[in-house]
């Protein structure tokens, strides 16, 4: 591979500007969606502009805006760096009214400066990493219904401060209908005021669902590159030319920021893991697999993704207008990252997550938007979705989501056009070359468990009990409700993944020391040992934690559930499980 890129390098660099040229045009979107065909290459390159930083040659530089960086690192105050807000106890009290219509504390929100500063945490080879000098230019579309006014506001200002002016053709809001009343002219006014000829703000005449919001956006855009975010993120260092790279090389390459998180109670900012690879199950949860040995070897490089999260990409308006845009029949909310990057990989393009370019998003605590009476919108996009792109893969989805079948996905005709025109790739295509590892982790059939229902110690002759616990919350041994029909939570299974979990429940036991007496503690299932790895010996009837070396125990006196050295004498560390798989 290496060859191979540096053959693509020089021819790159021989075609050099010439090739870019035909990359980006100023043709504007309905041009694109009439044309219905690929573009035929077009004059007039990259906006003809030249950049302060060129000199005329193509090369690789550096983007930092330092003076921007070294004016974040001297800010302090409530928020900073990317700190939690504390809020006192009479602010406590106050904040509930906007919880409710945010679904995060939006009361937090307004305690922190609008251009507060976030802390620097990309892998530190990003700081020396350099982009092409020419870059092309790029619209961000945010579409947002009921936004908060703060955080809508933070996302202006970081797109804006933390972006090359030149690089950042215009910022435009789309109202999906909003009804609070300060997203109207207070709003238009203050970007008139604040940003003039920088932000647009552009109001839809009903409610039409984030997706025909983004394509309403991705209309009014200009730019050559169209950067679509949700409207309550904050976008970190030199976000943008990383995102804009990989485009500059090939305009079919789709990149996607790593989506830090800010915390929806106290607006702290953090990592949410150092990269993975956009997946999904076969409910259509949206997943993450395991970067690749080769992608790890270069933690500041682009990486192949197959799927997106959604809310976060930078697409090239050309690139995005060949594909037919979204798919307009794909109402309020879901489905449409899954339309999307089958669509980028089915249909010739590819997929990648730029490391370097870090933008936290708020993952609120709950939808606070009722359903605006269309009915099951979720599972109508996903049924458009998998009859368009998934063929015989759609079976799966029916399979786990049986009530899919009768859904009525409305007309594709137009969908299933662009998979002609285009010469899309077959879904098994994509399953095979691009997930190739998806079916390992998310099997469409679940293999059953190694072993089920109640774990009944040998010594206590008392159940072990998870009774409904969350995330963090220790495991005891209890009375077996099969003897007494009382309450709780013991029909449990040891797992195909090889975890042991409540049957009904995605919270796995979790081991995290090796000590004598190490507690188990229920943590979300992360389906990739460890930890959460055990194994039953059918014959001394242990349960063993590979990874610690110790054996299932407890306390008969206590009713405590820990880890010990094993002795397969000792009754506390015997189990009888009601099923256990012999094969
Ligand atoms: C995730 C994605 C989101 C989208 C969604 C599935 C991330 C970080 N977020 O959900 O972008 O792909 O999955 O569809 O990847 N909005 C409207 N009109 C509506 C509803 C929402 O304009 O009717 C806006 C909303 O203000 C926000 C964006 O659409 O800016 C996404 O909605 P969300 O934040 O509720 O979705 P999220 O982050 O749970
Ligand atoms: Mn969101």
């Amino acid at each position: 591979t290496l060859i191979k890129f540096l053959v693509a390098a020089v021819i790159f660099l021989a075609a050099g500007p010439f090739a870019m040229k035909f990359l980006f045009g100023n043709k504007r979107a309905d041009e694109y969606v009439d044309a219905g065909l690929p573009m035929a290459p077009n004059e007039g390159g990259f906006h003809g502009k030249e950049h302060k930083r060129s000199s005329g040659e193509l090369q690789k530089v550096d983007w930092h805006d330092h003076k921007q960086i070294a004016a974040d690192e001297a800010r302090v105050g409530p928020g900073e760096q990317g700190a939690a807000v504390i809020l006192s106890p009479e602010e406590e009290a106050k904040k509930d009214d906007l919880y409710k219509v945010n679904g995060f504390n939006a009361f937090a929100s307004d305690k922190i400066s609008l251009q507060r500063s976030i802390k620097d945490i990309r892998h530190p080879d990003c700081k020396a990493k350099k982009y092409w000098n020419k870059l092309p230019n790029c619209s961000i579309v945010v579409p947002f219904h009921n936004e908060h006014w703060t955080t809508l506001l933070r996302l202006t200002y970081s797109v804006i401060n933390r972006a090359p002016k030149e690089l950042l053709h215009e910022v435009i809001l789309v109202d999906d209908f909003s009804t609070k009343p300060f997203l109207k002219e207070e709003l238009d006014n203050y970007m008139k005021e604040h940003f003039p000829g920088r932000v647009k703000v552009v109001h839809a005449e009903r409610r039409e669902g984030l997706i025909r919001t983004r394509i309403l956006g991705a209309k009014h855009a200009t730019g050559d590159v169209i950067l679509f975010l949700d409207s309550h993120v904050e976008a970190n260092v030199n976000y943008l030319p990383p995102l804009l790279d990989p485009i500059a090389e090939d305009y079919r390459t789709v990149v996607c920021p790593f989506i830090d998180v800010i915390d929806y109670e106290n607006f702290n900012y953090r990592a949410q893991d150092e990269g993975a690879r956009g997946a999904f199950d076969w409910e259509f949860f949206y997943k993450r697999l395991p970067l690749l040995p080769e992608d790890l070897l270069h933690p500041a490089e682009p990486f192949n993704s197959p799927v997106m999260a959604g809310g976060l990409f930078a697409i090239s308006r050309k690139w995005f207008w060949e594909l037919g845009g979204y798919d307009p029949g794909l109402d309020i909310w879901g489905g449409e990252q899954y339309e999307l990057s089958f669509k980028i990989w089915q249909c010739g393009g590819k997929m990648v997550d730029a490391p370097c370019s870090r933008i936290g998003h708020i993952y609120r605590k709950f939808a606070p938007f009722p359903n605006p009476g269309v009915g099951d919108f979720v599972g109508r996009n996903y049924k458009r979705v998998a009859e368009v792109w998934m063929d015989e893969y759609a079976e799966y989805l029916y399979q786990h989501r049986p009530h899919y079948r009768s859904i009525q996905p409305g007309d594709l005709t137009e969908q299933k056009a662009v998979r002609t025109r285009l010469s899309c790739k077959p879904f098994k295509w994509f399953m095979e070359e691009i997930a190739f590892d998806l079916v390992k982790v998310y099997p469409p059939v679940e293999p059953k468990p190694f072993a089920s229902g109640e774990f009944r110690n040998r010594d206590a002759d008392m159940c072990i009990d998870t009774k409904y616990g969350h995330e963090g919350s220790n495991v005891h041994l209890d009375k077996c409700i099969s003897d007494s029909n009382g309450g709780g939570e013991q029909n449990l299974e040891l797992s195909w993944h090889k975890d042991i979990r409540p049957s009904k429940r995605t919270v796995c036991f979790d081991v995290s020391t090796s000590v004598a007496k190490a507690p188990v503690i229920l943590y979300n299932c992360h389906g990739m040992g460890g930890n959460q790895r055990f194994k039953f010996n059918i014959n001394t009837q242990q349960i063993y934690h590979p990874i610690s070396n110790q054996c299932l125990d407890c306390d008969t006196g206590s009713h405590e559930l820990f880890m010990n050295p094993c002795d397969e004498h000792k009754k506390t560390q015997q189990w009888i499980i009601t099923n256990v798989n012999q094969t």
